[in-house]
């Protein structure tokens, strides 16, 4: 197979837009019909053919101006119409088969429910148009479906008509007074619980919002709708962004390939990220679905109103979405968690994308399937960017940039380009070299280190930046890096350097070196870098031991005393990984229980600090890794840790027992740490009886799953006797049993494959259902270190055996599951062949979709074609 990737370099407007479209469906299970009316405009060539993109349906009719027309040709991907006027209205008649949809994409139909998903590039399997982002149209809608079983129709916009026909279907007319891009477009219909409730924004207008779930679930709801309220509210204070239609309206549905979609005036939801209460959903959960609902209605003005020009800009509306909805989280619930959250997905998640062979700007350059660059480069990195711009022009600096850029830009699709010049317009700093963060992909790596000259009482400390070839790039240059850093000196004071501070604990590294000097200050001084991880590289430096817990004791940076835990234990499980677990000597043990000690009325830093890295971070900043050693030196410090400060850890955990659940920041922060704390003590025979008794008394879900993953850690037996009590509970809830799939499918076993093929035959699984996928292989692949990595190649070929059957359904599900196995470059070469194997085995099937064809091939050609 040859595909031919798509260049952002050759971007070119349309040769004609569409002003105009109104659709007109009539649901069908099996033959939904589709009539679309476009009013179509020349814009460019004169002679140019209109090449409108459609496929996966059946063409019924084409007519220009009333006439039948004849003049066209129909294409793997579309249709191209010949001799067409400068302007006219199209009439296209297409069928499609919404039960057959198992891809999820463009018009669907799953446990009675129809629903559109149409980003990227999913309208052209309901209709041919041009389905790009810098075409935007205003939508009228008409849906006709059955009254009994489809009492409820929606559509972006407002309502403005209905009636019913004597055959016993209803109809409904929609209508979007805003024009937008066909992806953006919607449609839902089915029968549902509906939550009502009002906002009356802050100039006084009074919206309706309305939230739609399974029949039964409407008490579920509750928090979700309560969440958009707050964000509507967050928005208007923080941003000024007001709601602009009379109505807004979330969906939630059960089949869906992501967390949910923007659709102007109708998100449609996952109903993961909108079913919560006590009983069913951690605080975990909760916590997702208020960022998810706030990060949709967010889209409303970044991504809806100011759209992308190109998908190549996606990270326009993603990444500064994303860092919108950060803001927002942090200012609901504890800032500090929500920062070491997001750089948790940094690290364990975007570096080793940058590492992979999908290595990529967070603005790419070549695409063959759009839909596999939704990834945490364009999101989560995205999100640093625009995070550091907020860092270098200050919170009313970027308030002036993003005022200006709506103010340029509102109804348009714009590119990158276009927001940092708006952001230019509000700074002094000039963001030329900064914008290099959208064109060069990989992690840069920072390295601190001193000298001391005693002779003249001096001591440098020299930051060095240095960018890597990646798979995608061999030349890089340098960044223009703002790196927060503060200095200890070694009675814990702070000191400042002689001179080259850009701002109070600000330095931009924006050459290959940069020094920083200190005179008369002795050469004991500690440097705390990359505060509240102000830019998105790897940081080595030469602290010892001794000086990480200096740093946690004395430095001002939240975020930066707990970084420093973990690079101490990142120290410590090197040692015993290298067989020298002798090295952490008594100093260093005393040291972190005296951090602990200290920290006991603190559960926000405890519940954080206590937690060991993963060993996907301890992957990042090592090579040709022995997975089974480092997985076990990981679990022996563990243990080691629990070991030494058992009595500590249990005072802990008997102070942090709440009274009756809520979920609100103090509790969270507290119930988070009793249950690290608890995985801890897993490792310890006193816990078993901790265990059941957490178990059997708790009465919220984040008490109870603290108690099955410390189970899970503890031991086989106790974790299947509580597992199946779980599964007596919950068996009926699916979205519940989800979290019980992912314990099974994430636990150390041997027999780990035959329980994974037990779990599909749960009659609960269902493979048309991506939360179940993703539970059950999802966790397997991604989190099951010792059974994914068996030394067999086992794991390996389970996930492809099962992703050659996936992708015949689900090509975009089945393309995110293939992640672990095209990321094998930190690992020992005997393992990397064991990968490459199955990778070529995926690669030989020649009805390989184009979303595991772009991923395979790039990651069989990283590292053997140079
Ligand atoms: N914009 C959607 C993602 C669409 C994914 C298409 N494969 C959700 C979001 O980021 O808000
Ligand atoms: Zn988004």
């Amino acid at each position: 197979m040859t595909l031919v990737a798509k260049r952002r370099e050759d971007y070119r407007a349309p040769e004609f837009t569409i002003t105009d479209i109104s659709l007109d469906f009539t649901l069908d299970p099996t033959a939904t019909k589709v009539v679309s009316e476009l009013q179509v405009k020349r814009q460019g060539n004169a002679n140019a053919p209109l090449e409108l993109d459609g496929e996966h349906m059946q063409l019924l009719e084409v007519a220009i101006d009333d006439l039948p027309f004849g003049d066209y040709q129909q294409t793997d991907s579309g249709l191209v119409l010949n001799n067409v006027p400068d302007a006219f209205t199209l009439r296209i008649v297409t069928q499609v088969n919404p039960s057959e949809n198992k891809a999820l994409e463009g018009l669907y139909l799953s446990n009675g429910v129809y629903c559109t998903q149409c980003e990227a590039e999913g309208f052209r399997r309901i209709t041919y148009y041009l389905d790009r982002p810098d075409v935007l149209a205003r939508f009228t809608v008409k849906i006709t479906g059955d009254k009994a079983s489809l009492p409820t129709m929606l559509a972006n916009g407002n309502p403005i008509e209905q009636g019913s026909n004597t055959d016993g279907t209803h109809w409904i007319l929609w209508q979007d007074p805003f024009p937008k891009p066909s992806y953006l477009f919607a449609l839902v219909a089915g029968s549902f619980d509906q939550l009502t409730d009002t906002f009356v924004t802050q100039s006084g207008k009074s919206l309706a919002l309305e939230l739609f779930v399974d029949k039964g679930k409407r008490q579920r709801g509750e928090f979700a709708l309560e969440a958009l309220k707050r964000s509507m509210r967050w928005d208007e204070e923080v941003f000024g962004l007001e709601y602009d239609l009379d109505i807004y309206m979330i969906v939630a549905v059960d089949f869906f390939n992501m967390g949910a979609m923007e659709n102007k005036g109708l998100n449609v939801f996952n109903s993961k990220f909108v079913l919560a209460d006590q009983a069913s959903a951690t605080d975990e959960d909760f916590f997702n679905v208020e960022s998810v609902i706030a990060h949709e209605y967010f889209h409303n003005w970044t991504g809806n109103r100011v759209t992308c020009r190109d998908w190549f800009q996606l990270s326009l509306k993603e990444g500064l979405t994303v860092f919108r909805d950060q803001q927002f989280s942090s200012d609901m619930s504890s800032p500090l968690s929500n920062r070491i959250k997001q750089v948790r997905v940094m690290r364990e998640h975007q570096f080793a994308e940058d590492a992979s062979a999908m290595s990529h700007p967070i603005r790419p350059d070549e695409v063959i399937e759009m839909n596999n660059f939704y990834t945490v480069t364009v999101y989560d990195k995205g999100a640093e960017v625009i995070r550091m711009m907020h860092t270098l022009l200050g919170a009313d600096g970027f308030r002036a940039g993003m005022d200006e850029y709506f103010r340029r830009h509102d109804g348009q699709a714009v590119t990158c380009d276009d927001f940092v010049s708006a952001m230019q317009s509000a700074t002094d700093i000039d963001l030329k070299h900064f914008s290099r963060w959208y064109s060069q992909s990989g992690t840069p790596r920072v390295e601190v280190k001193r000298a001391y000259d005693a002779a003249s009482d001096k001591l440098t400390v020299t930051l060095t930046q240095q960018n890597l070839a990646t798979a995608d790039q061999s030349e890089k240059q340098d960044l223009y890096i703002p790196l927060q850093i503060e200095f200890l000196a070694a009675d814990g004071q702070h000191v400042a350097p002689d001179s080259g501070m850009f701002r109070d604990n600000l330095v931009i590294l924006d050459k290959p070196v940069t020094e920083l000097t200190f005179t008369g200050k002795g050469s004991d001084i500690t440097p705390v870098a990359l505060g509240n991880f102000s830019a998105p590289v790897k940081l080595t430096s030469d602290l010892t031991p001794l000086e990480w817990l200096h740093t946690f004791r004395f430095a001002n940076d939240a975020f930066s005393r707990w970084d420093a835990i973990q690079q101490l234990y990142n120290w410590c499980i090197e040692q015993y990984y290298q067989g020298s677990p002798q090295q952490v000597e008594k100093a260093i043990w005393q040291g972190l229980y005296e951090a602990v000690e200290a920290s006991q009325d603190n559960p926000e830093i405890l519940g954080e600090c206590l937690v060991v890295p993963s060993f996907e971070t301890l992957c990042q900043t090592r090579e040709n890794i022995d997975v089974h050693a480092l997985n076990e030196a990981r679990q022996t410090f563990s243990h080691d840790l629990a070991e030494f400060m058992s009595d500590l850890l249990l005072v802990i955990y008997q102070t942090n027992q709440s009274d009756s659940y809520a979920y609100e920041p103090a509790q969270v922060s507290s119930r988070r740490c009793k249950n690290v704390v608890l995985t801890l003590l897993a490792e310890l025979p006193l816990a078993e009886t901790l265990i059941t008794n957490q178990f059997s008394g708790s009465d919220n879900m984040s008490d109870t799953l603290g108690a099955l993953k410390a189970a899970q850690q503890f031991d086989l037996v106790l974790f299947n006797n509580l597992m199946n009590e779980f599964e007596q509970r919950w068996r009926d809830d699916p979205l519940v049993l989800d979290k019980w799939f992912g314990l099974h499918a994430t636990c150390d076993r041997s027999d780990i494959l035959a329980q994974l093929t037990l779990l599909r035959q749960h009659p609960q699984f269902s493979q048309q259902n991506p939360n179940r996928v993703r539970a059950v292989i999802g966790s397997f692949a991604f989190y099951n270190t010792s059974g994914f990595h068996a030394d067999d190649g086992s794991g390996y070929r389970f996930l492809t055996d099962y992703l050659l059957e996936l992708d015949k359904t689900n090509p975009q599900v089945a393309s995110r599951l293939v992640t672990p196995l095209t990321q094998w470059q930190h690992f020992a070469p005997s393992r990397q062949a064991l990968m490459r194997q199955q990778l070529s085995r995926l690669l030989d099937d020649a009805s390989l979709s184009k979303d595991l064809y772009e991923k395979v091939s790039k990651a069989l050609a990283y590292g053997h074609d140079s």
